[in-house]
């Protein structure tokens, strides 16, 4: 029975049907969902702290306002995927905890210090760049809700990724101190960019099984290559270089080679020992401590609403 069931469903997959809630899907399916969306509902809100702590320090109010409302728009992110997760069996609170006892994984990249206002410019452009690559594809991916809400980030995420590139051009242009910065910051966001596409194809073991469900319809190379391509083009405009001696193009493939990964940095920062790791867990447990109040008065209110309902239907 699971067979001829399992067997349905891959049909479903391979004839582009998505799948919904209430379909009958592998556990496995069920899980490897749960454990991509949940990941990056994390990294969507755990990414507004390096933000966040611009904002009071923006140089002027247009930037201010623009910032302010990128890092607005990231909570929206974490909420739709939150809700796109919960449709597959688990609640908030659990996925909370499991962020908060460090079980859940969230994206390496949010484990790096933000230490200028260039990087700003630098998250935008290279980090939203890097996932739009990513999340444009995740709009077909196979599960109904995902890909829904995928749609209206990836409109969000292409305001962001403009919204830095739009200070780099700026700071790029400017004064030697300005473009400085810019370089420096492009020099320290370059490598973990290109690691947020996650390990190499032939050390990544969730891909094969998620490709054939089209969870992932590219792998993880195979859009790294695509960030590189794209990205290189928009760093000549800006002037600036980026920190890689052996990047080149090569003719023959169609692509820029590029340099090797430090592979150790990455699985290390993913463990938990990257430099803000330890910070960004801090922040996110604190702010769910110090909210116990507001989620308390939200359920008194709508228990309290609830029972006005009833006792008015009753005395009707
Ligand atoms: N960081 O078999 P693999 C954003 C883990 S953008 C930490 O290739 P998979 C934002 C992986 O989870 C960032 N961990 O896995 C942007 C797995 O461990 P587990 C979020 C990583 O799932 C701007 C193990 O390594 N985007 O939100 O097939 C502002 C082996 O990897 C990373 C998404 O989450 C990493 N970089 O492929 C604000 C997009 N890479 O779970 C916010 C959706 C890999 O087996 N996610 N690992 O213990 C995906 O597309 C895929 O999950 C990945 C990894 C490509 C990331």
């Amino acid at each position: 029975m699971e067979i001829k069931l399992e067997a349905l469903f891959q049909d479903k997959i391979d004839q582009e049907i998505k799948i919904e809630p209430r379909d009958w899907m592998p556990e496995k399916y069920r899980k490897t969902l749960l454990r991509q969306i949940s990941q990056h509902a994390h990294s969507e809100i755990v990414g507004m702290l390096p933000e966040g702590n611009w904002i009071t320090r923006a140089p002027n109010l247009r930037r201010k306002v623009a910032l302010l409302a990128k890092v607005q728009d990231e909570a929206g992110h974490g909420l739709y995927l939150y809700s796109a997760a919960e449709t597959l069996g688990m609640s908030r609170d659990e996925m909370f905890e499991e962020l908060h006892s460090g079980k859940a994984k969230y994206s390496s990249i949010f484990n790096y210090p933000t230490l200028t206002w260039a990087d700003m410019g630098a998250i935008g452009w290279l980090v939203d760049g890097a996932a739009i690559m990513n999340q444009v594809p995740l709009c077909r991916t196979s599960y109904g809700p995902y890909a829904r809400a995928m749609v209206r980030v990836c409109k969000e995420e292409s305001f962001h990724q403009r919204q830095g590139y739009e200070i780099m051009l700026t700071l790029s242009k400017g004064t030697e101190a300005q473009k400085a910065l810019a370089q420096d910051a492009l020099n320290r966001w370059w490598w973990p960019s290109i690691m947020m596409f996650g390990p190499n194809d032939d050390n990544s073991p969730n891909s094969a099984q998620s490709m054939k469900w089209k969870i992932k319809r590219f792998s993880n190379d195979e859009l790294r290559q695509k960030f590189v391509d794209v990205t290189v083009a928009q760093t000549e405009i800006l002037g600036l270089s980026i920190p890689d001696k052996d990047l080149k193009w090569n003719e023959e493939r169609g692509h820029y080679d590029f340099g090797v990964i430090d592979w150790e940095e990455f699985f290390q920062v993913v463990a938990g020992n990257g430099p803000c790791n330890k910070q960004r867990l801090k922040a996110r447990v604190d702010a769910w401590e110090n909210g116990a109040w507001v989620r308390e008065a939200a359920t008194a209110y709508a228990e309290k609403r609830e029972l006005r309902t009833k006792n008015q239907t009753e005395a009707a």
